[in-house]
């Protein structure tokens, strides 16, 4: 019995384990990538992991599809292999690249050989994954590296060198994006499960010793105004090595500043703080990026960081000491034209045009971490950001195994960016049902971003709690524990028509900066009619003129708006045979990319507060 539980115990510390030894900002980094035609088999019965007796295969199993299927003469019999014409893009959804994926969930083994790169003796190599939606498992040369359950957040195994040979490498990983009631998300949500291996795979080629996480951010405890005044700013931050190191000293630098700052490091981790002077913050305005060197040992990363401070002061957001309005919109990490998850940089430079186009300075990343050239691109452009874990609507709230794997993905999400300055607001959730356990969850998760002594504001997207005849009540009491108030709200498409909205008052139980982090309506792009006529474009156009009307008539402590959503997007929930074909349709741009009318209204609300606030 001691030794079942010992083994439990270490089943539920697995997890934890994954974000600990997680790699940041691998684009700085020696690394060669493996993206590129992979070979698939679609495996509903997950016959390459069970036998016949549906218990899991031997390691050396032939039939294991982690092993190399190789005939060896004529009268074998093998009924698995991978070859042509089975092959599929990585990085990118299954869905969206063959018919028959269109509507799969359930496993597919994906299957690439590799030569090993130059490696000296002393480095190490480590296998990257950008995401796998959701649970997979990694095999090299036939054997297990690991396993990592999350569709949106990065992971990484170390490949022990006795593992590795110089040709052909047979690299194989099980991904299975069957949704669970015990997963983050659960069974039910409003997007599309594309499941693959949807972002990056790389293979990292590191130093002995090296920094595996690190933050530097301008100090949370100073004081913005007197920084201002004297010129002098405390950045602050941490940094932990893979290992115990033998050189024990990591030089910080950054040579725009003529900063430059050692750090000495007896335990595998420290923490540190400089001074710099002349210091450019990072706004929207002025989205200035420092180059970044961090060094051990002579082996050195990259990186480019921009320095902020984010907070609230009574019912205002304040960035760098100023009060900042959110002209916020939602998005969903697709490319509606080709149906598909958007993984590139070009991908992510497509949807900013958008953005700029409509004024925005403030993007909501819904309702899950999107690819890290969403938040680099933000970053670099001065795009303000929320970003979201996918605990949405009915969690299993109660079950502890479910908030470690909430707080992982949490972890994970924290730790790729914690250092983009753009990122100003984690999410730990949507639409969760008021309840005393969801509370007590969501309350630990909140606590959990806090303990990473983060920079960031921390949120959740709430409900109206109740419409008592025009008054809007916002009382959920998780409420208490955000920073900000943040509400999705459809008055006028879930419930009466837009008009409604004229004369709704707005009682919020927090004194707090109030976010609505949705507002929208569905339109059929093209479809013409009165403005009374639902999925007309005259009718989405309506909602957000009576939308607007009500922001402006917002208590002073009305800080900001993401409407729903920038882009038509696929939902298995959207079955209306006209209007709708498996669409959710309250996008501003439709599936083709037309700007549906309601576009220009948003665009020169967001256009005037921008001249104003100029
Ligand atoms: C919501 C959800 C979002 C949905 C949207 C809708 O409140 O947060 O995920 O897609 O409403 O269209 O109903």
């Amino acid at each position: 019995m001691k030794y079942f539980s010992t083994f439990l115990l270490l089943i539920l510390i697995i997890p934890a384990v994954a974000q600990e030894n997680l790699i940041m900002n691998v684009d700085g980094r020696n690394q060669v990538s493996l993206n590129g035609e992979w070979n698939y088999i679609i495996d509903p019965y997950e016959t390459g992991f069970y036998n016949y007796r549906f218990s899991e295969r031997q390691e050396d199993d032939r039939e294991a599809y982690w092993n190399r299927p190789t005939v060896r003469n004529i009268s074998d019999r093998l009924e698995h292999g991978y070859q042509e014409p089975y092959t599929i893009k990585v990085p990118g959804d299954w869905n969206s690249q063959a018919e028959v994926f269109k509507y799969y969930e359930g496993t597919v083994w994906y299957q690439q050989e590799f030569d090993l790169p130059p490696v000296k003796d002393s480095e190490e190599v480590v296998l990257y994954f950008g995401a796998v939606n959701y649970e997979a498992h990694v095999y090299l040369n036939g054997k297990k590296l690991g396993m990592h359950k999350g569709g949106f957040t990065p992971f990484n195994f170390e490949v022990p060198k006795s593992l590795l040979q110089e040709k052909n490498n047979f690299l194989v990983v099980k991904v299975d994006n069957k949704r669970h009631a015990d997963e983050i998300p659960t069974l039910n949500t409003d997007w599309w499960n594309f499941g693959g291996i949807t972002r990056d795979v790389k293979l990292l080629l590191l130093p002995e010793t090296f920094v595996q996480q690190y933050s530097l951010q301008l100090d949370p405890e100073q004081d913005i105004k007197k920084a201002h005044e004297s010129g002098i700013y405390t950045l602050s931050g941490s940094i932990k090595l893979n290992e115990q190191p033998k050189n024990s000293e990591v030089t910080i630098e950054i040579p725009e500043l003529k900063a430059k700052k050692q750090v000495e490091i007896t335990e595998d981790s420290a923490n540190f703080t400089f001074q710099v002077k002349d210091l450019q913050l990072w706004s929207p305005q002025n989205p200035k990026l420092y180059e970044v060197k961090l060094s051990i040992a002579g082996n050195e990363i990259q990186d480019k960081i921009g320095f902020r401070k984010i907070e609230t002061s009574g019912k205002d957001i304040m960035l760098n000491g100023e009060k900042v309005f959110l002209r916020g919109i939602s998005i969903h990490e697709e490319i509606p034209q080709e149906m598909r998850r958007a993984n590139s940089r070009k991908d992510a430079a497509k949807i900013f045009e958008y953005v700029r186009d409509l004024n925005a300075n403030m993007v909501r990343l819904a309702h899950y971490p999107h690819n890290e050239n969403m938040t680099r691109m933000a970053d670099s452009l001065g795009v303000l950001v929320w970003s979201e874990i996918p605990v949405y609507w009915t969690i299993d709230f109660e079950n502890e195994n479910v908030l470690e794997k909430a707080k992982n993905q949490l972890k994970e999400m924290i730790i790729r960016d914690r250092n983009k300055a753009s990122v100003i607001i984690w999410s730990v959730g949507n639409e969760t049902p008021v309840s005393e356990a969801r509370t007590k969850f969501m309350k630990s998760l909140i606590g959990t971003a806090r303990e990473l002594h983060d920079t960031r504001l921390i949120s959740a997207a709430l409900e109206v709690t109740k419409d008592d005849e025009g008054v809007q009540h916002v009382n959920d009491p998780l409420g208490q524990f955000t920073d900000i108030v943040a509400v999705n709200e459809y008055l006028g498409w879930y419930g009466a028509l837009p008009d409604a909205k004229e004369n709704s008052t707005w009682e919020i139980a927090y004194d707090k900066p109030l976010f609505f982090s949705e507002t929208g309506a569905g339109a059929k792009a093209g479809f013409h009619g009165k403005k009374e006529e639902r999925w007309t474009e005259e009718f989405q156009k309506w909602y957000y003129e009576e939308t607007i009307k009500m922001l402006r008539n917002m208590p002073d402590n009305y800080s900001g708006v993401s409407p729903w959503i920038l882009m038509d997007f696929r939902s298995p929930r959207r079955n209306h045979p006209v209007y709708q074909e498996g669409w959710n349709r309250k996008g501003l741009i439709d599936n083709n990319g037309n700007k549906k009318l309601a576009f220009d209204i948003l665009k020169s609300y967001y256009s005037n507060i921008k001249k104003a606030s100029e």
